[in-house]
């Protein structure tokens, strides 16, 4: 991640410091009480320079002795800005030659944005506390509350009571107007239920937020010292997220009114498959509905099961679909066949899921059953239907009129519709007819045949009468 330079670049005159040495001031840049040195060779300061031929010899004793110049552009409120610069303190081994006492305290340098010439209007930067002789370069960056045309540089003692300092500095750059720039430092492309991501922004951001598919907007953590950003993120109730990559969008919001972004793309590695306690459920037929002889029983899971085992009390293991896509899954049960199966009346079916995590969820559902019959037995289609009266004649073919009130006449039983009865003899000579018969019929001893008859339908066959 690299910054980015637009244009907008505000110039430093003699950033480096250069200038005879030693000598009081340094040239383009202005000056006041006490006024700082060019260096080395004055106070026993003999550093190589940074950069050039000389540097800036700050002391502080009491007062800070300060230097600072109109810019070539104004410091432009809320633009972020980065620069470095090159600090030390004094190498002499005397601080201020024998005048002071050595080691040099730790001090710090500052850059004060200001609206006129010497003006000390917002403290825009300041370093690390510098304890170090020997040159370190600094990166920097700030951010203004206000349009600033002066800048005024000071050093600062940082030890608890006031002591005497002097900080060397060389080589301050010109301003670069940043676009912040926002990215992830966490490497993690495996997360877990929860975990933690950290990133970091360029300059200071007022916010930074995440967005996720699965989750709600996060509002990451901002440590405004390091410029670092943190994140936590909770997938422990997101269903199937074992299953997904979360696509997470870092946005980082400036006070320059800049908008900074990075993407993480991620495999959600919640406990190999949910997040979520696993769940298997019915989804039809509902508890309160009452079942026919057959039916889809269709359920769902929360995600992606290895295996499921539906079992009925009356109907035993029930093969069972699942589907990946949308983690349902279905079985037909027939209690066709099963005896008694309405006198019951009633059926548990357990659903038992196996979860590729080890998981396992259950379900039951208590079903009521209705059957056309009183039974799921597979019966003939015909049979289902009532009998009409004419199909169900039973007719004798054997009659004994002997006045015992047993088979005394030629009674054809469930003769409910009107018939024709004819009976004939053995050489065909119709002996009988009646177009309204009423079973009273008996006739001489012999074998006969009749023909009995409605609009519909006739019966032919022979009855035998003994007397
Ligand atoms: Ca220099």
């Amino acid at each position: 991640m690299f910054y980015t330079f637009s244009n907008g670049q505000i110039n430093l005159q003699n950033g480096s410091f250069e200038g005879p040495t030693p000598a009081l001031g340094v040239p383009m840049w202005q000056s006041w009480w006490p006024t700082p040195d060019t260096q080395p060779g004055a106070f026993c300061v003999s550093l190589t320079p940074y950069d050039g031929n000389s540097y800036l010899g700050f002391g502080y004793n009491g007062i800070s002795e300060s230097i600072g110049q109109l810019l070539s552009s104004p410091i432009v409120k809320d633009q972020v800005y980065k620069f470095s610069v090159a600090l030390s303190l004094s190498n002499s081994t005397v601080q201020f030659c024998g005048a002071l006492p050595y080691p040099p305290y730790p001090g710090a340098f500052q850059i004060w944005g200001a609206k006129t010439v010497g003006g000390r209007s917002e403290l825009l930067w300041q370093s690390d506390t510098i304890d170090h002789v020997g040159w370190v370069e600094y990166q920097g960056n700030f951010r203004a509350d206000s349009n600033y045309a002066y800048i005024r540089l000071e050093c600062l003692n940082m030890t608890a009571t006031p002591q005497p300092i002097y900080l060397l500095v060389d080589k301050l750059s010109n301003f670069y107007e940043v676009h912040p720039e926002l990215w992830y430092t966490s490497t993690e492309t495996e997360l877990g239920c929860t975990s933690t991501l950290t990133g970091k922004t360029d300059s200071i951001a007022t916010e930074v937020k995440i967005k996720s598919r699965y989750l709600d907007t996060l509002n990451a953590s901002y440590t405004l010292a390091d410029t670092s950003w943190s994140v936590q993120l909770d997938y422990s109730s997101v269903k199937n997220c074992g299953l997904r990559k979360d696509t997470l969008v870092a946005i980082g919001y400036f006070a320059n009114g800049y908008i900074a972004y990075d993407t993480m793309i991620v495999v959600l590695d919640c406990r190999y498959d949910t997040c979520a306690r696993a769940q298997v459920w019915f989804i039809s037929p509902l508890a309160s509905d009452t079942i026919n002889c057959s039916f889809l029983l269709e359920g769902k899971t929360d995600s992606l099961l290895t295996s499921l085992q539906l079992t009925s009390k009356l109907l035993g293991a029930i093969p069972t679909q699942l589907h990946t896509i949308d983690t349902s899954w279905s079985g037909t049960l027939s209690y066709l066949g099963v005896k008694n199966s309405c006198n019951v009346k009633v059926d548990t079916l357990l659903a038992v899921g196996n979860f590729a995590n080890g998981e396992v969820a259950t379900d039951t559902l208590v079903v009521t059953i209705e059957c056309l019959l009183d039974t799921c037995l597979v019966l003939p289609e015909d049979s289902l239907k009532l009998p009409l009266p004419e199909e169900v004649l039973v007719i004798p073919n054997l009659i004994t009129p002997n006045g015992d009130g047993k088979n005394d006449y030629f009674e054809i039983v469930n003769l409910a519709l009107q018939h024709r009865v004819e009976i004939y003899n053995l050489w065909g000579e119709k002996i009988y007819e009646n177009s309204a018969y009423q079973n009273n019929w008996q006739g001489e001893e012999g074998v006969y045949y009749y023909l009995i008859a409605n609009d519909n339908k006739q019966y032919k066959g022979w009855v035998q009468v003994m007397r």
